[in-house]
C-alpha cells in the first residue's frame, strides 16, 4: 500500500459558507493526516498554473475568476492511497452524480461552485503541491492513532 500526498483546496465558496471545519474534519476522521495548511487569496498566476490543463475550455475564465475571488484554504494531506480516498470523500465533479455523504454531494449543486478541489493522480498531486507549498512547509509527525488506522501496521504477528 502506497503512502501518498495530495493537494486539497477549500474553494472560496467553502470558505465563505463557513464549511472549513466541517470539511477538514472529514479528512481527519477518515484517518488521513493534514501535513500542511494555509489560508490565502490565490494569485492569478498560481490559479492559471493549477488549472493549466483546462486552459482554452469554455469554463476556464469563470474558473480562474472564481478561484481568485476570495480566500481559499490549501491543505497537503498524506495517507495510504490518499489521492483516491480524498477524491471519493469529495464526490463527483458533476453535482447530479455526487453521492450524499460526499462533500460535494452534501454541499453543492453547482459544477462551478463545488466547494473543494483535489489532485486527480499522484503525479498531478506533486505538481499541484509545489504550486501551493514550499518543500519545508510539509510537516512530518505521527498521529497517535496511526497503528489502528493503517491496515498494514495493524497486522499482529502470531
Ligand atoms: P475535478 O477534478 O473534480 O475538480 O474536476 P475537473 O478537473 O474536471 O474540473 C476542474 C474544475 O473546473 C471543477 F472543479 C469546476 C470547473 N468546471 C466547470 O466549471 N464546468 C465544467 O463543465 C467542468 C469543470
Amino acid at each position: 500500500m502506497e503512502t501518498e500526498q495530495t493537494l486539497v483546496l477549500i474553494k472560496p465558496d467553502g470558505v465563505q459558507r463557513g464549511l472549513i471545519g466541517e470539511i477538514i474534519t472529514r479528512y481527519e476522521h477518515k484517518g488521513l493526516k493534514i501535513i500542511a495548511m494555509k489560508m490565502l487569496q490565490l494569485p492569478r498566476v498560481a490559479a492559471e498554473a493549477l488549472y493549466a490543463p483546462h486552459r482554452g475550455k469554455s469554463f476556464y475564465d469563470l474558473l480562474i475568476n472564481f478561484m481568485t475571488s476570495a480566500p481559499i484554504v490549501a491543505l497537503a494531506i498524506e495517507g495510504q492511497n490518499a489521492v483516491e480516498l480524498v477524491r471519493i470523500l469529495n464526490g463527483d465533479t458533476n453535482p447530479r452524480k455526487s453521492e450524499p455523504g460526499s462533500i460535494r454531494g452534501d454541499f453543492s449543486i453547482d459544477i462551478s461552485h463545488n466547494v473543494v478541489h483535489a489532485s486527480d493522480t499522484p503525479k498531478t498531486a506533486e505538481r499541484e503541491l509545489e504550486i501551493l507549498f514550499a518543500a519545508d512547509e510539509r510537516c512530518q509527525y505521527r498521529r497517535i492513532d496511526e497503528a489502528i488506522v493503517n491496515a498494514v501496521s495493524n497486522v499482529t504477528q502470531p
